[in-house]
């Protein structure tokens, strides 16, 4: 794909700022950083939308000892429309476990997902990563 070229003008200050960012996450260039950011944001622009393509991980940590929440985590995956690719099981210490699910489907079923796990009684922090390809993006 052909590069086409174009000027920014920033005031020292924030340039100073960004170079030094740069350098801190060793870019070599400006140009590069600038290309990673817009990819960035075109990422998080399409996956603000929920019927936007989508895969990524949820990832909870919970007590184990939780009367039925194990179950309940179970449950709610094997009933989910989305698909559960696989998941990866974590014993953080003798009573917490972490379990991270990798998931297919659109960015607002990954969002629901992980709201619903999160939201148990008994999980103590729930997150989500959710990842687009830049050809699925719409
Ligand atoms: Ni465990």
């Amino acid at each position: 794909m052909a590069l086409e070229r174009f000027g920014v003008a920033m005031d020292s200050e924030l340039l100073g700022a960004f170079d030094s960012l740069l350098d801190r996450q060793g870019y070599s260039n400006r140009s590069e950083a600038i290309r990673d950011l817009v990819r960035a944001e075109l990422a998080d622009d399409a996956l603000a939308r929920d019927d936007q393509a989508a895969f990524g991980v949820v990832i909870v940590m919970y007590d184990h000892h939780k009367p039925d929440l194990v179950n309940r985590l179970i449950d709610i995956q094997h009933d989910t429309s989305i698909d559960v690719v696989c998941s990866t099981h974590m014993h953080v210490d003798s009573d917490h476990c972490a379990e991270a699910i990798f998931v297919r489907g659109t960015a607002g079923e990954i969002r629901d997902l992980g709201a619903k796990l999160a939201g148990l009684k008994g999980v103590a922090r729930g997150e989500s990563v959710i990842l687009t390809r830049p050809d699925q993006r719409a």
